[in-house]
């Protein structure tokens, strides 16, 4: 009777369910609080007999083509083991979701009931998911590198109360004095050109189709900066735009900084960095220092490796010519991130 009502409102809400070996995957759109909806994948482990808590990935880059499947046996295979419902979503405005992108998009005025952000469309994702998805134990888990571990860092501001432990993993803290598009105020020009493209010429990613194979040579002979809105980008792109119209360190990249957003540690948080990370490692460092501050209840953690950006996800055992003498990324996975998260979000195993 149970699955025959579920069977009803996965069929009314338009969701296509497919079977797979070891899941049983979901594609649903879910409404956020102003109507825009937002493309969501769902995965719950076959077979599993106790309720599950869900494990959040929120997403600008898109889990299409098999990426999503992929994810799950290689960067989240540890955790897979442990078992979880995973939910994978692209963000506002990507890939197959609704709305307008707005990058790294400024925290909402609270004050204004209509007004939305990334916490906001994580809340009601959250709400969506504990009243729609049968078998979830109550509690959610939420987390991400870089672009993601951003995302989670913005879910901080108004959790959900189901929210119970996060990770934010190489999230930027501050654009201007440490993360991707400034190192000390300096402008990082190939990446900030290059990301802007990526990210703004559609709802997918895209290349910038470069004419030469030696780009610091075309960086070379560009001159002057103002080329790239003269030859390229024509002011059509809002965040290169915004590098343009704030070239110091002034109140637009000041009230961005999310060390000075987050409040108070109230959630459980696994920060992650890289020692070798060029793009985020200034970020996560901040963020922990942050949080830090007010956790009186030790719900702050840090786990500092040998690794370029993100690089936990992958295989970790060397970068370049440096031996680590053993796969740190999959040690950090099994070891630390899948009982971490065991622990807050199953009551599992304890915590050293
Ligand atoms: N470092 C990338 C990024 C994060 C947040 C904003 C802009 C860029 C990333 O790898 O996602």
């Amino acid at each position: 009777m149970k699955r025959a009502v579920l069977l009803c409102c996965l069929l009314l809400c338009g969701c296509a369910r497919k079977e797979s070996s070891q899941w049983d995957k979901t594609e649903v759109m879910i409404p956020a609080r102003d109507g825009v909806k937002l493309h969501t994948l769902i995965f719950a482990p076959k077979g599993a007999t106790a309720k599950l808590p869900f494990l959040i990935e929120r997403s600008p880059y898109g889990f299409d083509n098999g990426r999503a499947e992929s994810t799950l046996e290689t960067r989240y295979k540890q955790l897979a083991n442990e078992g979880f419902i995973f939910v994978l979503q692209d963000i506002r405005g990507r890939y197959q979701s609704e709305g307008q992108f707005v990058m790294t998009r400024p925290v909402r005025d609270p004050s204004n009931p209509q007004s939305i952000d990334e916490g906001t469309d994580t809340y009601d994702t959250i709400d969506w998911l504990l009243k729609n998805v049968p078998n979830n134990n109550g509690r959610a888990g939420l987390l991400g590198i870089s672009y993601g571990g951003w995302l989670t860092a913005m879910a901080l501001i108004e959790p959900h109360p189901a929210l119970k432990a996060v990770s934010e993993q190489a999230s930027p803290a501050d654009m201007f004095l440490g993360d991707d598009f400034h190192h000390n105020g300096a402008f990082r020009l190939s990446y900030g050109f290059e990301y802007v493209a990526r990210m703004e010429t559609g709802k997918i990613q895209s290349r910038f189709d470069f004419d030469k194979h030696d780009t610091f040579d075309w960086y070379l002979k560009l001159g002057p900066l103002s080329e790239i809105d003269a030859r390229y980008f024509h002011g059509e792109k809002p965040t290169w735009n915004n590098f343009v119209t704030h070239p110091n360190y002034d109140p637009f990249w000041q009230q961005q900084a999310v060390d000075l957003i987050l409040k108070k540690t109230t959630i459980p948080n696994l920060n992650v960095a890289g020692w070798w990370d060029q793009e985020d490692y200034y970020g996560p460092m901040k963020i922990y220092e942050t949080l830090e501050k007010t956790d009186t209840d030790h719900k702050n953690y840090l786990v500092v490796g040998p690794w370029r950006h993100g690089g936990w996800g992958g295989e970790g055992t060397s970068l370049g010519p440096i031996d680590f003498g053993g796969d740190q990324s999959k040690y950090f996975r099994g070891s630390i991130e899948a009982p971490w998260f065991a622990y807050w979000l199953k009551d599992k195993g304890q915590l050293k």
